[in-house]
């Protein structure tokens, strides 16, 4: 399997034309006013939109393509959550992102596999305009060992397509050498026990999580992740949610 052995797979051309336009609709209104990054591991040339879950609108569909679904969870089990999960609008001009690895933010051994992300692009992923850059089978590597600039390879992709990768793998967003925004959708899912990178209960709100469907309020971090992993006041998530209905 590619993804076991080079830390990501390529899912050319899953969304049809009419999905894809739909996301891009929603992506550009996120984008409405949304200035550029005010650091350099974000962009200062890249928009950035976080904490989607209550604005998901056209991209609920990517969230729960179910060929991702499945790779997500041969990777990290069936319960998962939501990590990150952000649009990013890398603008021309914008320079390569440094290389890192996204599990990198928990102290854990290189040899977990805490996430298993996402990258959906919303425009084509080219070499110029800054596709994102993975080192292949680095998820493999030891703690310390870091990409020389020589290993890091470009995922070219059609809009519409998807790269899944190893939490661990090395990678960056590009230099975008182009004349154009490459937008993407960038989802992290993590393990149930772990702390998710984004705060999608507070920034979410009850309301805005009750109208969710139940597969999407279970990948927000809402529901039981274990007997007693999850509760609110003692009970399970859903239960509490239902009995102030
Ligand atoms: O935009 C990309 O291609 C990757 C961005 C990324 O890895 C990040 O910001 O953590």
């Amino acid at each position: 399997m590619t993804l076991e052995r080079d830390g990501f797979v390529v899912l050319p051309g899953r969304l049809d034309a009419e999905r894809l336009a739909a996301a891009v609709e929603h992506a550009d209104r996120l984008l409405e006013g949304v200035g550029w990054s005010d650091n350099d591991f974000d962009g200062r040339k890249t928009r950035r939109v976080y904490s989607l879950m209550g604005r998901l609108g056209a991209f609920e569909p990517l969230l729960t393509h179910p060929e991702v679904r499945s790779l997500v969870a041969a990777r990290i089990g069936d319960v998962h959550q939501f990590g990150m999960l952000f649009l990013s609008a890398v603008d021309p001009g914008q320079g390569a992102q440094s290389p890192h690895f996204d599990a990198g933010v928990y102290p854990l051994p290189r040899d977990v596999e805490a996430e298993t992300n996402v990258i959906w692009a919303l425009d084509d992923f080219t070499a110029e305009n800054g596709a994102t850059l993975v080192a292949p089978g680095s998820h493999r590597w030891p703690a310390g060992r870091r990409p020389r600039p020589e290993e890091l390879v470009p995922v070219v992709m059609a809009a519409g397509s998807a790269v899944v990768y190893s939490g661990r793998l090395w990678h960056a967003a590009g230099h975008n050498r182009g004349a154009a925004t490459r937008r993407a959708l960038i989802c992290e899912h993590v393990l149930p026990w772990l702390r998710p990178a984004d705060n999608h209960g507070l920034a979410t709100g009850v309301e805005r999580l009750r109208a969710l469907s139940p597969q999407l309020r279970r990948l927000a971090g809402v529901g039981m992740a274990g007997e007693f992993l999850g509760l609110v006041a003692g009970q399970d998530p859903e239960r509490w949610l239902a009995e102030r209905s």
